[in-house]
């Protein structure tokens, strides 16, 4: 691209030097009479200091903006947030009222300090649902004996793993991913999360194998080989 911008720059300053008059700029237009209402961007509120109050930060902007077509992008750029590469937010209409909710991924650096592989992230993950004009802010990690957060609230490795209808019943389920490590063994816990009477909440029944409904297998690899939903 840099290339094909510079070559674009030197053939117009050869134009210029071949004696042919430089076109005219267009003739400026009318101001508009005013700027297009969905081309005005609300000003993008400041990073707050401490992760933990970052959703209700987005949760601010999400209701004083009335949603984010491009999904938070812009923000978590002006945010600078950390990323692995997996979505960092999804929408879809989870509870069937025709508007989309939020699901979002936050992330931060961690690292032995805190108890972590050395250059790993951990995050929360939420959704944000409007009601009553107000977005609010769910976590979609539930607590688990298998799952332990970091002082702040943050999992290792939480990822949105896809956000589809997995049981075909016209709803979609949120897949969200965490993982943790003792002293010799990694175990990644996968979470299936839906709409259910007023909130979000696990869908997968418990058993032998999901105590709580919430499925956890061990790695022997680092976490982060189970690669959630693209960017
Ligand atoms: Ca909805
Ligand atoms: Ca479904």
């Amino acid at each position: 691209m840099a290339a094909v911008a510079a070559a674009a720059v030197i053939a117009a300053a050869c134009d210029n030097g071949g004696g042919l008059p430089s076109p005219t700029a267009s003739p400026s237009a009318a101001p508009s009479p005013s700027p297009s209402p969905t081309a005005t961007a609300a000003a993008l509120p400041e990073r707050p200091e401490r992760f933990e109050d970052l959703p209700a930060a987005i949760a601010g902007y999400l209701t004083q903006t009335g949603g984010s077509p491009d999904c938070l992008a812009a923000l978590f750029e002006a945010w600078e947030m950390a990323s692995d590469g997996t979505a960092d937010c999804a929408a879809a209409d989870l509870d069937g009222d025709g508007e989309d909710e939020y699901v979002v991924r936050l992330s931060r650096s961690v690292g032995p300090d805190e108890g972590a592989p050395p250059d790993s992230l951990a995050g929360m993950v939420f959704v944000f649902d409007q009601q009553g004009g107000s977005y609010r802010e769910q976590s979609l990690i539930p607590e688990s004996g298998n799952a332990l957060p970091l002082a702040d609230g943050a999992y290792l490795e939480a990822a949105i793993f896809e956000v589809d209808d997995f049981n075909g019943d016209g709803t979609p389920e949120i897949a969200v991913t965490s993982s943790g490590c003792g002293a010799h063994t990694c175990q990644l816990a996968l979470y299936l999360m839906a709409f259910r009477g007023g909130e979000y909440v696990v869908v997968v029944a418990p058993g032998p194998d999901a105590p709580d409904g919430i499925i956890s297998a061990p790695v022997t690899k680092r976490p982060g080989t189970l690669r959630g939903r693209q960017r």
